[in-house]
């Protein structure tokens, strides 16, 4: 299974120990396509980035979208990317499956938390310590 990984890079970097997590989970189910995005080392201003460009990143992280099987997102961070990932991905009928912390103090737009179709497209609130477990369940049930 091509996994999608999908998270804040410019929208900040808070929760990357998080990300990371989440890619090795990830990692026992399939291959994620966007490893990079857990990185430590990608940073706000990841020079490497500003020197590949921006269309450039795009149109690699668009190819990967296009080739995944399903999306997992980490929505806690409030990212443009991520949303407009998130959207692009829906309109390829991808299943997503979006990661939200509620410890966090913020509320989840209420594009992405209201476009939870109970199917397709299906946001979790979880807690840190619950990360792994939600995941597994979550792929547990995919295979059902
Ligand atoms: O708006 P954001 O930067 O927070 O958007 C994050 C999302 O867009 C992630 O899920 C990535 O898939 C994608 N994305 C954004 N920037 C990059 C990137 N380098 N490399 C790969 N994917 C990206 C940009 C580095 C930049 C700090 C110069």
């Amino acid at each position: 299974m091509k996994i999608y990984f999908s998270a804040s890079i410019r929208g900040g970097r808070d929760d990357v120990d998080l990300y990371q997590r989440i890619v090795k989970k990830l990692k026992s189910y399939g291959t994620v396509l966007t490893e990079d995005v857990s990185s430590s080392e990608l940073t706000e201003r990841d020079e490497n980035a500003l020197k590949r460009g921006d269309k450039a990143i795009h149109d690699q992280d668009m190819n990967f979208l296009r080739q995944s099987d399903m999306v997992v997102a980490e929505v806690t961070q409030p990212s443009l990317g991520v949303g407009y990932e998130l959207g692009r991905a829906l309109d390829m009928k991808k299943k997503v499956f979006c990661l939200f912390r509620p410890s966090s103090g913020r509320n989840l737009s209420a594009m992405i938390r209201g476009a939870d179709d109970g199917n397709l497209f299906v946001v979790r609130n979880y807690s840190e310590d619950e990360l792994e477990s939600i995941l597994e369940d979550f792929f547990n049930k995919l295979r059902t």
